[in-house]
């Protein structure tokens, strides 16, 4: 570990909680001292060391591109020079609206807010206005942002301090809040009544670390949706664009009512934004009773990198690019657990993955914590050593970008291979 990044580490928890603003980044899943990062360009990032890690976790997703993308670094210059925010309309917010509805097959209309919470509360609120109902069902280990009323048996950071519902929300809202188990629809049929206003859940889990959808699990929800006139939202905050142009919805072909997006829509720029027909749209203020809003929504720097970032991706050969890689990765690393004899589960759709530490399946929240935490942070240290920077926590997807080339995933493969036998020795005899 570096020695600025310790000093920064002191220096950071005498000013902000945990030392971050943000808390998965404290590495309290792994231990030791977060790295403080200096720079990053393509799949590299360097820390305040200057010492240079290949990066999996590309800032939780956005980073599709890889970092520091000559297109996107352009277009946020150029749109920095005309003006930060001006609290008013741009025609840049109609463009990228223009492109998101253009890919994202059930968006008639688009509100842009500044992150995947607010997108995803915006999703809650709509749901209730048009149905006027206030039940509301999420899954176990199924994570949203930090909304309330979506702060029930949360994953992410909730899961990995074993915190999944948060101190300071009324019971009077949780009570509202049904969580049932990920690719369980028997479970989901037994709590759906006439009350609820929608189903909320991520269409590839990522937030448990990856879990994608059982056979036949998302088209069941659409159902059971359809026959209570439940709202079904897909929370796309990290899918959107990443395991597909049109997001999980369009790999999968489902339709929901309502979709949140973030993350990669922004080129990693704080940005979200809540979508649906434009008949539910309708019901937004200014046009309807459902009121949002925000000051720096549609913020034209951050929609300048979301421009140019889809820009990028738009009929591009990047997510088949990024489907070899990946899979090269799974298969490379899959090998070198087998020699080693470490029991592992790789669950992946696309470029978003999770290694687990557990024998598997991991296909919900519970078989996901049955992972071995302490194996897997001793995984993610000897990355570390290695110059790998994996998510820290077990339960957390990684990324790849379009700039983590062959040589990267080779490079990957070695290192892995090497921490791996360290593992076996130290948790296998
Ligand atoms: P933000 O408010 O963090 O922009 O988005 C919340 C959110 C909503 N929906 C899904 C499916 C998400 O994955 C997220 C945020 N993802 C986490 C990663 N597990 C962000 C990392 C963090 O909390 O620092």
């Amino acid at each position: 570990m570096g020695k600025q990044s310790e000093t920064y580490f002191q220096r950071a928890q005498e000013v902000i909680p945990g030392g971050v603003n943000s808390p998965v980044r404290a590495f309290r899943g792994v231990g030791g001292t977060p790295l403080f990062i200096e720079t990053a360009q393509g799949s590299r990032i360097f820390d305040a060391d200057n010492l240079q890690y290949i990066d999996c976790v590309g800032s939780w997703g956005p980073m599709i591109l890889g970092h520091g993308h000559r297109y996107v670094v352009e277009a946020v210059k150029k749109a920095a020079t005309k003006g930060f925010s001006f609290g008013a309309p741009t025609f840049a917010e109609v463009e990228l609206a223009e492109m998101i509805i253009a890919a994202v097959p059930s968006i008639e209309m688009v509100r842009l807010v500044n992150s995947g919470t607010e997108a995803t509360m915006s999703a809650l609120r709509l749901a209730r206005a048009a149905t006027g109902r206030s039940k509301v069902m999420k899954f176990d280990g199924g994570y949203h942002g930090h909304v309330d009323s979506l702060l029930v048996k949360a994953g992410s950071g909730g899961a990995t301090f074993n915190v999944p519902d948060s101190a300071g929300v009324p019971e009077e809202l949780t009570k509202l809040t049904i969580s049932v188990p990920y690719n369980d629809l028997k479970a989901v049929r037994a709590a759906i009544d006439n009350e609820f206003a929608a189903i909320i859940v991520e269409p590839v889990a990522g937030n448990m670390g990856c879990v994608p959808p059982g056979e036949g699990f998302l088209e069941g929800l659409r159902t059971i949706c359809d026959e209570h006139g439940v709202l079904l939202i897909l929370d796309e905050v990290m899918t959107g664009f990443r395991v597909a142009y049109g997001g999980a919805q369009s790999r999968f072909n489902i339709k929901p009512d309502i979709t949140t997006l973030g993350k990669i829509i922004g080129g990693g720029m704080p940005i979200g934004a809540y979508g649906a027909s434009r008949k539910l749209m309708e019901l937004v203020s200014p046009l309807g009773p459902m009121y949002q809003a925000g000051t720096l929504s549609g913020n034209p720097v951050a929609v300048a990198a979301g421009k140019a970032t889809l820009g990028v991706l738009k009929n591009s050969s990047i997510y088949q690019d990024l489907e070899e890689r990946s899979g090269e990765f799974e298969a490379g690393v899959l090998h070198a657990a087998d020699k080693h004899g470490v029991p592992i589960t790789i669950n992946r759709v696309g470029s978003m993955w999770t290694m687990f530490f557990n024998d598997g399946p991991v296909t919900d929240f519970e078989s996901a914590n049955r992972s071995n935490r302490e194996k897997f942070a001793r995984f993610f240290h000897l990355m570390l050593g290695e110059g790998v920077y994996l998510p820290p926590s077990q339960l957390e997807a990684a990324f790849f970008s379009a700039a983590h080339a062959k040589k990267d995933i080779l490079q990957l493969i070695e290192r892995a291979d090497r921490s791996l036998k360290k593992v076996a020795w130290e948790f296998e005899r």
